[in-house]
């Protein structure tokens, strides 16, 4: 850990600011380059410690970069983790305020819901196939706080990797049901093919982010609990949107997302 508990709490009051106050802010590590993972995750864990403070109840863990056309978009080259908290959630075929975001982009994301705990080191595709409950579609908003989206990981790491509105919607499956690898994602922005994948554009298999967030969390002493749930990161690269467009996700066997971006 290169900072000290003043500098991270410091660091998550800004940046936690930035989201309540809607404005953007340019990266942290320009101010503290010498601030390390942990550091990124304990901010990050301090933010969501105040969040929990006022009241916002966390709801689900998330899973980010874990697309190669993601990876390529942003130029890094391993995932992030975050959560999502209840304030976040919009309903299906809802409509979206950009008045309470900056520069949003969404995401096609394959989720699921587990049944029972996963706990790192050694996680691995088959137990977190085991632990599955339910796969359930959604789409997430993204809405980095850093400026322009000019940002390197350590300080999206500590922004809770963009999080900022989810939608779930489609219908809920077996996981015996699916084959998660071969589940097309066809994704519309105003009636037009804006971008398609399958779900093994995510690490090979979708159950590979869950395993990698699980081997993550054990090396913090943390477990996934179960009944999380988990977004396991856009199939494609983030599709920008503006006030006006509509977003309707096509998921193979899990029905469709959709929802209006109004001003
Ligand atoms: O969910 C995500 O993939 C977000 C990762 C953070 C980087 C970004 O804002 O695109
Ligand atoms: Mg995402």
């Amino acid at each position: 850990m290169a900072l000290d508990r003043t500098h991270l709490d410091h660091l998550a009051a800004h940046l936690d600011a930035a989201r309540s106050e809607v404005r953007d802010v340019t990266k942290i590590t320009d101010d503290f380059p010498d601030m390390d993972w942990a550091d990124a995750y304990d901010i990050q864990d301090e933010i969501r410690r105040r969040q929990e403070a006022r009241g916002l109840r966390t709801v689900g863990l998330k899973a980010g970069l874990t697309s190669f056309a993601k990876m390529k978009q942003m130029g890094v080259n391993e995932p992030c983790f975050g959560f999502v908290s209840a304030d976040m959630a919009r309903p299906d075929g809802g409509e979206i305020r950009m008045s309470e975001l900056i520069h949003p982009k969404v995401e096609a994301e394959i989720c699921i819901v587990t049944k029972a705990a996963l706990r790192g080191p050694g996680c691995h595709v088959g137990a977190v196939m085991a632990a599955i409950d339910f796969v359930i579609p959604a789409v997430e908003i993204i809405d980095s706080r850093y400026r322009d989206f000019k940002f390197d990981l350590k300080s999206v790491i500590a922004d809770n990797t963009s999080a900022a509105r989810f939608v779930i919607g489609g219908r809920s499956r077996a996981v015996e049901a699916l084959d998660l690898r071969t589940l097309g994602v066809v994704l519309e922005k105003n009636g037009r093919i804006a971008a398609m994948a399958a779900g093994a554009a995510v690490l090979g298999h979708p159950a590979a982010a869950v395993a990698m967030l699980a081997n993550h969390l054990g090396r913090r002493g943390q477990e996934i609990p179960a009944g999380t749930f988990i977004m396991t990161g856009g199939v494609t690269e983030a599709i920008a949107v503006q006030a006006g467009d509509s977003i309707n996700v096509r998921f193979q066997d899990l029905g469709s997302v959709s929802m209006r971006f109004v001003e």
